[in-house]
């Protein structure tokens, strides 16, 4: 019997997870198909971390029910503590599909119950399986741009201490940027540096400079607009639109990280030329996300 496997984590090092999982998979039948490893916008619950996510499929002799209380097993030895449904867990091991089987016991359904509406399944279960391609082409483009396939061997993650640290610095950084009315900051220590620039509400003056070391009036450039943390990046509704003039209060987006929305605005007048980001998508720190024509 040929049973698919939905492997998730959301916590920690989600590709030591991931890989161990598959370890302990491979105890319980035949592997017959892994998918890539894909980074995923959380879904049910929007405010927990990204998810790491993968799909196995195993030939095995083990019941469904036998499977699913391995999986269950699985989980525990891996250190996963059931607490609230859909909450940020280090492995979640999910029954998707059992042969052709249609379950629906107490604990056990199979086909997974949201299988149809979730991209982070259907993605990678599409790659092993071409069948469910229909299924994944059915979704919609902004649930597919949430999911986003990793190289396995480029998957790393900052201990949360470290990722802690670097957020009370970057918040340090801007309360001195704020406090001192400097348009910009930047500190070096060897080969980094990082600079954080006021942005969001500065207007041009009545003379048509920026008064930051833009052209004088009359000239045009191009500003690229860029994350200034790392989240989920998303288009503000209405959805800014390439070829729209926007003005500098006009909220163009928003980057989702750690439960908080960062709105991203306009810093200035001016005509988008590009949306560089996708909608739903991982965004890294200074990752380009518009590019806006200002002047004529
Ligand atoms: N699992 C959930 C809830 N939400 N979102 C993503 N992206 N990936 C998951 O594995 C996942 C989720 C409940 O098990
Ligand atoms: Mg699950
Ligand atoms: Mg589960």
């Amino acid at each position: 019997m040929i049973a698919y496997i939905g492997i998730g984590s959301n916590l920690g090092d989600r590709a030591a997870y991931a890989e161990r999982a598959l370890r302990e998979i491979a105890t319980l039948g035949g592997i017959t198909g892994v998918s890539s490893f894909y980074r995923t916008a959380p879904w049910g619950n929007p405010n927990q971390p990204w998810y790491l996510n993968a799909v196995v499929a195993i030939e095995t002799a083990l019941s469904p029910r036998v499977l699913l209380e391995r999986l269950r097993a699985i989980e525990s030895s891996m250190g996963r503590v059931r607490g609230e449904r859909w909450a940020p867990r280090t492995i979640d091991l999910d029954l998707l599909l059992y042969d052709d089987l249609e379950l629906d016991e107490p604990g056990l359904r199979v086909p997974h119950p949201y299988l149809r509406e979730r991209a982070f399944v259907l993605v990678p279960l599409a790659e092993i399986d071409g069948r469910f391609a229909p299924l994944r082409d059915a979704l919609a483009e902004s649930e597919l741009a949430g999911v986003a396939r990793v190289e396995r061997e480029n998957i790393t993650e900052m201990p949360e201490r470290e990722v802690s640290s670097v957020v009370e610095r970057i918040g340090a950084l801007a309360r001195f940027l704020s406090e001192s009315g400097a348009a910009r900051v930047r500190i070096e220590r060897g080969d980094d540096a990082i600079e954080v620039a006021a942005g969001g509400r500065r207007r041009a003056s009545s003379d048509g400079s920026r008064g930051d070391g833009a052209p004088e009036s009359g000239s045009a450039r191009v500003d690229t607009i860029k994350a200034d943390l790392v989240g989920i990046f998303h288009l503000s509704r209405p959805a800014p639109a390439e070829g729209e003039t926007v003005d500098g209060d006009r909220e163009l987006g928003f980057i989702e990280a750690l439960g908080i929305r960062t709105p991203v605005h306009s810093t200035d007048t001016g005509r988008i030329v590009s949306i560089a980001a996708t909608d739903g998508a991982p965004v890294e720190y200074g990752q380009a996300l518009f590019l806006i024509s200002r002047g004529h």
